[in-house]
């Protein structure tokens, strides 16, 4: 190998570092930290906003009084939304008789705790995504 190739491979080799390093530095600034992919919670129910635009599980159930916790554990800035004003379409916004609406913006690694102290169905949304299908279900049991 002539010493303009050694320097050529050495040069390459700096270059390949810095690519492979790059897309990991600006990952880990906007959202593969966080509260969210902290440790377990003590809500009753924890709920996954995903980079498929999705809350998993898209349906949990609870008592009066507890808590749920929703994790956005993707890239996107979403919503939870239960708010019939702030809805496209007002069959994805639904809260009993009684709840007060909601609406957080949830960035990427965050956290949103809502408690449901009003028993019923309530529908949310999440209001960027909406349109794609995002939306869940909380129901809500009377507590014990
Ligand atoms: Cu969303």
């Amino acid at each position: 190998m002539s010493r303009a190739d050694a320097t050529m491979t050495g040069i390459a080799k700096i270059v390949q570092g810095l690519l492979l390093t790059a897309p990991l530095l600006s990952l880990g600034a906007c959202g593969l930290g966080g509260p969210a992919y902290g440790p377990g919670s003590d809500a009753a129910a924890v709920v996954n906003m995903t980079n498929s635009l999705a809350f998993q599980p898209d349906a949990v159930r609870i008592k009066a009084g507890e808590t749920v916790e929703w994790r956005n554990r993707s890239l996107f800035t979403h919503t939870v939304t239960d708010d019939p004003v702030r809805a496209k379409d007002a069959g994805d916004a639904q809260l009993p008789v009684g709840a007060q609406s909601f609406n957080a913006q949830v960035g990427p690694g965050e956290v949103y705790r809502h408690i449901f102290t009003v028993p019923g169905t309530y529908r949310y949304f999440c209001m960027p995504h909406e349109g794609w299908g995002m939306h869940g279900q909380v129901i809500v049991e009377p507590a014990a």
